[in-house]
């Protein structure tokens, strides 16, 4: 629409805030009536370039599941969330927090996945989340599935493989929109929907006895399930609380062409439609029709019941929230050697500078993915995971000087508000990893992403206390004075 103004700044209610999941900080692994998760039998890596996540047999979850210890399986202590929730959200909301994302872990409500009842200690402890998050006036924005399902499901159906794990689900989210009605605001169904090179993680699908192909298959029938329970799950949320909204959740990488040669320029525009692919069934609610052509090409047949493409059809999401760390590029020359569900490119910029993990730094690559996006979608957008994984120091006086996540931060938030004069509809930043948590890929404690430190080695030694980072001083006034003052 045509006007002689543009928006200047952030938006009044704009949600500032950090985003975590449960399955890397709540620990209490077997306390009070939780199953055991697909990411508690995942090994931390070896190799911190490794993602270890993708390491996941049949028999690495039979040796995992005889080892009853957090040693080797760093996702099961977390930081201990759970016994620190009210300390840690008490440092959000003197950052200023508006709001706070987090995943509700499924097992902690049935721990097998396919149980008929609730476990109530499980609902409570949430309560007690969002109670103390209200306290304080934060909103919390939840993750219905955040990389890790009951175990149960895995051993006994293959977990996202089986078209059964749909119903298992929507029992799930029925009663948390029930139990959570109008004290849950923003819920968002699957973490990075689209990352399913993650396998294992995303899917708690085993894979690793079967040809590229045939993993190609598995996954994309696995996401295909999923699609109908987000769909399912957005419909039953609609309907429990219409004054909710619910989402959906990507893993957005911008891509680049390597070369302006036009092979280059396809190759990317490909790997574009295939990360776009997973948002536009779940906003457009359709599956698209380049897919048709690439599944077919790489034969992969997607099982669908007759009635899907209309749940999905109606259940589609009310905005869009992704992850954006960083960018790559794109060379149509480069096989991929592994499975790759074609998601990233891994190609390297010479103009950009990398992370020690060597995820390529790239602020006007989030404000060049806000503008397509919206372009794309026309929904409101929600960046709900930036930051810079590093290794922090901490002084003996208990500081930390971390301005060069200071630095990340400040060029991320300076790219966002150049998207919302571009005219972009962007609701929302938290920021991953307020508070240092166990790494999604390598199970690290020492890739810390934080504003508040945890007093924890990679081993697990350590008192878990809570250290303010220079960082918590700088985005309390990033916040106070609604994302104006940057210095
Ligand atoms: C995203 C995940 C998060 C998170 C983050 C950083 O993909 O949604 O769970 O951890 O990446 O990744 P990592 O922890 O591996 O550094």
């Amino acid at each position: 629409m045509y006007k002689n103004e543009i928006p200047m700044t952030f938006p009044k209610n704009f949600l500032w805030g950090g985003a975590t999941a449960a399955n890397q900080m709540e620990g209490a692994w077997n306390e009070d009536g939780k199953g055991l998760t697909t990411a508690e039998v995942v090994k931390k890596s070896q190799n911190p370039l490794e993602m270890s996540a993708n390491d996941v047999s049949m028999n690495t979850i039979k040796v995992a599941m005889s080892d009853m210890t957090d040693k080797m399986y760093p996702k099961r202590r977390g930081i201990d969330f759970y016994h620190h929730y009210q300390e840690d959200i008490k440092l959000f909301a003197e950052m200023g927090f508006k709001a706070f994302r987090l995943s509700i872990a499924w097992a902690r409500i049935f721990p097998n996945g396919d149980d008929k009842e609730p476990n109530e200690a499980g609902l409570k402890f949430y309560d007690h989340i969002f109670d103390e998050c209200h306290r304080y006036g934060i909103e919390p924005v939840v993750t219905i599935s955040h990389y890790e399902m009951p175990l149960n499901l895995t051993l006994k159906q293959n977990g996202w493989f089986s078209r059964k794990t749909i119903a298992n689900f929507t029992h799930y989210t029925e009663t948390l929109f029930k139990r959570y009605q109008g004290k849950v605001k923003y819920w968002m169904t699957f973490n990075e929907i689209n990352a399913i090179t993650g396998g294992f993680t995303a899917t708690g699908s085993v894979d690793d006895q079967l040809s590229l192909n045939q993993q190609s298959q598995l996954r994309y029938q696995a996401v295909h399930h999923q699609f109908v329970a987000s769909a399912l799950a957005v419909e039953q949320c609609h309907k429990i609380d219409p004054k909710a909204k619910i989402g959906c959740m990507l893993a957005r990488m911008e891509t680049y062409p390597k070369t302006p040669n036009p092979i280059d320029v396809r190759a990317n525009q490909l790997q574009d439609q295939l990360n776009l692919f997973f948002t536009d069934v779940q906003v457009r609610g359709e599956y698209p029709e380049f897919m048709n052509r690439y599944f077919l090409e790489n034969n992969i047949k997607i099982d669908m019941d007759p009635e899907d493409e209309k749940i999905i059809k109606h259940g589609v999401v009310d905005y869009l929230a992704f992850s954006y760390y960083m960018s790559s590029v794109v060379d149509a020359t480069q096989k991929p050697e592994k499975f790759n569900g074609e998601l990233l490119g891994d190609g390297k910029n010479p103009y950009l500078e990398t992370s020690d993990w060597g995820w390529q730094i790239d602020p006007i690559g989030l404000r060049i993915t806000l503008n397509e996006l919206w372009d794309r979608y026309r929904i409101p957008l929600f960046v709900v995971e930036n930051g810079l994984g590093a290794k922090d120091k901490l002084t003996s006086d208990h500081k930390v000087h971390d301005q060069y996540r200071i630095d990340y931060l400040k060029k991320h938030i300076i790219q966002m508000k150049e998207a919302i004069k571009d005219g972009v509809n962007l609701m929302g930043y938290t920021t991953w990893g307020p508070i240092d948590l166990i790494s999604a890929g390598t199970s690290e404690m020492s890739k810390r992403y934080g504003f508040i430190y945890v007093d924890q080695d990679d081993e697990g030694n350590g008192s878990l206390k809570r250290y303010r980072k220079d960082s918590f001083y700088w985005y309390q006034k990033v916040i106070a004075s609604n994302g104006e003052d940057l210095s």
